[in-house]
């Protein structure tokens, strides 16, 4: 490994040169956190990976493929750089589009933006455009915009998205020395699943591991076109990083569940809290509610399926609480207590005395 970044980290599974001029914020590089407390708390037993994803520069995976796509923008001279957005892709956008130069825009569905996101978006300085419509909508603007040669889409409609994103599998083999079992991860527009199965794939290629994990895909009920075979007109979730009813990626996410024996289900929006305040509380990882997806996913299959015992599961939590902080405040279903400032009151507080 040399160098900062997905992209000088694995560049020999990366379409750039010696020449290619890298725009990276040092993303990627992520921890695997043993959580064996969630194990113990499911009464299962086996080992328990999180693949924390909301510790790259920008609180989200998408770090990983943005560092890409702005490069090979940026390499091919395009003047501006669009995306529609759930949120986490218009603020990854809109900082690497920051640090390379390039003109942001960003299309959003109105009112439907978690607003650490939306800070992100503003703060980085992109144009940003809030649509009277949802993602779907979004994106079929975005599609059209980029028909225009000066404009790149960042959307993982990109490949080089796709591409950058893959690495997130590299790193859990790397670290592991060896492929989970099964591989965990919340599903919207389904770009993540097919990104890491293809990693999977191009490391069991060239000899790097011996097997392939089972790719476990959770969409929410209210959002989960792939898991009833169709189109979601107007899809709603809590979650609504995934709130996505036509993804770009649908049939390659089939692939990765069908080539990897793997499974793609849905949890409800009451599932996707409850394992966003358990991750919280007995793991002591703050997650956004499309994160929890992935986990809430885990203890639903665990329970239906069961996880036979030894085996090794990754679960790629996607992006960081603070994204969205007033569904924490919300979901922590706690309240500060107010006191006077003094230590008596602060006792008393507590029930000491
Ligand atoms: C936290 O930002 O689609 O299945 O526009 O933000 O690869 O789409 C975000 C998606 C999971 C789903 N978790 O990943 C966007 C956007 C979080 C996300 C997903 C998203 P994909």
């Amino acid at each position: 490994m040399t160098g900062h970044g997905v992209i000088r980290r694995y560049r020999d599974f990366l379409p750039v040169t010696e020449d290619t001029c890298i725009i990276s914020l040092n993303e990627g590089g992520t921890p695997l956190i043993d959580a064996r407390q969630i194990v113990t708390e499911m009464g299962a037993d086996f080992n328990l990976l999180i693949k924390h994803e909301g510790l790259n520069p920008t609180g989200s995976f998408k770090d990983r493929g943005m560092t890409l796509a702005v490069t090979k923008a940026v390499e091919r001279g395009a003047q501006f750089l669009v995306c529609a957005s759930t949120g986490n892709t218009s603020a990854s956008a809109a900082a690497y589009a920051a640090a390379s130069g390039l003109t942001c825009l960003v299309l959003l569905p109105e009112g439907k933006i978690a607003s650490g996101k939306m800070a992100q978006a503003l703060i980085h300085g992109a144009q940003t455009i809030e649509v009277r419509g949802n993602f779907d909508e979004a994106l079929n603007i975005v599609r059209e915009l980029g028909k225009r040669d000066d404009i790149e889409v960042v959307n993982s409609i990109n490949p080089y998205r796709i591409e950058g994103q893959k690495t997130g599998a590299f790193e859990v083999c790397d670290t592991l020395g060896t492929s989970p079992d099964m591989h965990f991860l919340p599903v919207g527009n389904a770009g993540n699943i097919t990104a890491y199965w293809k990693g999977y794939k191009e490391y069991f290629e060239v000899g790097q591991i011996t097997k392939t994990p089972k790719m476990m895909g959770w969409q929410a009920e209210g959002a989960a076109p792939i898991v009833r075979g169709a189109l979601v007109e107007s899809p709603e979730t809590v979650a609504t990083a995934i709130r996505i009813g036509n993804p770009a990626s649908w049939d390659r996410a089939n692939e990765a569940v069908e080539q990897s024996d793997g499974v793609i289900g849905m949890v409800s929006d009451e599932e996707i809290l409850d394992a966003h305040r358990l991750l919280a509380r007995t793991a002591g990882i703050f997650v956004e509610p499309a994160s929890a997806a992935g986990i809430a996913g885990l203890l639903k299959y665990h329970h239906e399926s069961g996880i036979p015992n030894g085996s090794t599961v990754v679960v790629t939590v996607t992006g960081h609480g603070l994204k969205d902080p007033e569904i924490a405040v919300e979901n922590s279903q706690a309240k500060p207590i107010l006191v006077d400032a003094d230590l008596e009151s602060v006792l008393s507080s507590i029930g000491l005395e």
